[in-house]
């Protein structure tokens, strides 16, 4: 295909355009047997399912614009490249965590990667009740793996200065990002939308100065503390989980941050889930959840110590000052020091991504699917409630079981 002309793929001109690909045709066979459709459910690309005669592919190719919202917001066609970049590292720093990538063409912003077959959207299966084996665990082995691995604790300077150029290059995803999450839930931004009902709360919360500063705080985090490659959009929807299998996806806001920034919004789309189970499969279910939670962080402290004592390879915290001085309960004073770090940025993360998907653009199907709209206006209020408390209340809560408990305490209570 020629580089110079992109064209966003349609089923059926697909097998023509990349029928004459090797890769594709040796895991997908004769292109006349092709077979694509396009399934795409996101905010912004164009995802296909192709099969044919050996198998099948996923075709992700991005669209100049937000797909969302449509030409009205051009998108550079490059968070492609970025998804790339991210997909192959997130590869090698934790193997079986993410879709084997086939085929990449930067010029037509399309990566071809392994079909997970019989997989669905981990949102999708939280509300229907779902319990992913193993779920908790494998998700704070990934964050663990991937954001030590991205960082100055592992990397050496001149590859992790690289990366910390390339992903910088990220400035529209990041952009959405700083706005969109970090900005708009707090003013009447034109694309933010609410449930009626919660108004009330809503106004109380644009009117709350110190929330707002904690907000903006966050934001100086985010966009200013370049500790490792996050994955940068990790939520419910950026995992699929199959038979024995838990895959992360869609890493195309890439770029370095905070690690509680992947954290913290892992963990809230996971409380956002709570508070809508009641609504779905029942409040067993979100009691499930906050387990799954418990499992997340265990499992991120384990890893992460785990690579603290076995691989802190990179410039930060030299084995040199500490182990090899004889002052090795140094090394794991300054370990305990920086998971606490970690902890309380996850905490604020985690309250700013429950406000902003639900004052923002962008919901989550587990409040949007419920019917009910005096039931979703209470599951959301409640959601508010704790993003709030997290927000400001981080020095509150010192450790998984602290949240867990407030999450509870919250969902026994009416705020409206
Ligand atoms: C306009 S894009 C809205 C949201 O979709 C993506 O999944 C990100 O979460 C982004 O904030
Ligand atoms: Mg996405």
């Amino acid at each position: 295909m020629d580089a110079q002309s992109y064209a966003p793929l349609a089923a059926d001109s697909l097998p023509a355009r990349l029928g004459t690909i090797p890769a594709l045709r040796d895991r997908l066979g004769n292109p006349s047997t092709w077979r694509a459709r396009e399934v795409g459910d996101g905010n912004l690309n164009l995802v296909f399912i192709v099969e044919g005669e050996r198998g099948g592919l996923v075709a992700k190719q991005a669209l100049p614009y937000v797909r969302l919202v449509g030409e009205s917001w051009p998108l550079p066609l490059t968070r492609s490249f970025f998804e790339f970049h991210a997909l192959t590292r997130q590869a090698a720093r934790d193997p079986g965590s993410v879709p084997e990538v086939v085929h990449f063409d930067e010029g037509q912003a399309l990566v071809v990667m392994e079909y997970l077959r019989d997989h669905v959207i981990l949102r999708r299966a939280l509300i229907e009740g779902q319990r992913p084996e193993g779920l908790g665990r494998r998700l704070g082995t990934f964050c663990a793996r991937t954001l030590f691995r991205g960082s100055d604790l592992c990397m050496k300077p001149a590859d992790r200065k690289a990366d910390l150029a390339l992903f910088a290059g990220n400035v529209d995803l990041c952009a959405i990002t700083e706005d969109l999450v970090f900005t708009d839930p707090y003013f009447e931004a034109p694309l933010n939308r609410h449930t009626p009902a919660l108004a009330p709360l809503v106004a109380e919360l644009r009117a709350d100065a110190a929330l707002k500063i904690a907000a903006q705080h966050l934001k100086t985090a985010f966009a200013a503390r370049a500790e490792t490659m996050l994955h940068g959009d990790l939520h419910t929807g950026s995992v699929m989980v199959g038979p024995g299998s838990i895959r992360v996806i869609d890493p195309e806001f890439a770029t370095y941050g905070p690690m509680g920034f992947d954290v913290g919004m892992l963990m809230a789309n996971f409380l956002m889930a709570f508070c809508a189970a009641p609504a779905h499969a029942g409040p067993d279910h979100g009691a499930w959840i906050l387990g799954e939670m418990r499992a997340v962080w265990t499992a991120f402290e384990i890893e992460f110590t785990h690579l603290w004592r076995t691989e802190r390879t990179g410039m930060l915290f030299p084995p040199a000052l500490y182990e090899e001085a004889g002052q090795a309960h140094a090394a794991e004073q300054a370990r305990l020091d920086w998971l606490g770090g970690v902890w309380r940025d996850t905490l604020g993360f985690a309250g700013i991504e429950c406000h902003r998907r639900i004052l923002g653009l962008a919901h989550n199907a587990d409040f949007e699917t419920i019917p009910d709209e005096a039931l979703r206006a209470a599951s959301e209020a409640r959601a508010l409630a704790l993003g709030r408390a997290l927000m400001l209340g981080q020095g509150a809560i010192p450790g998984i079981d602290s949240l867990l408990a407030l999450a509870r305490d919250i969902a026994e209570r009416d705020w409206l």
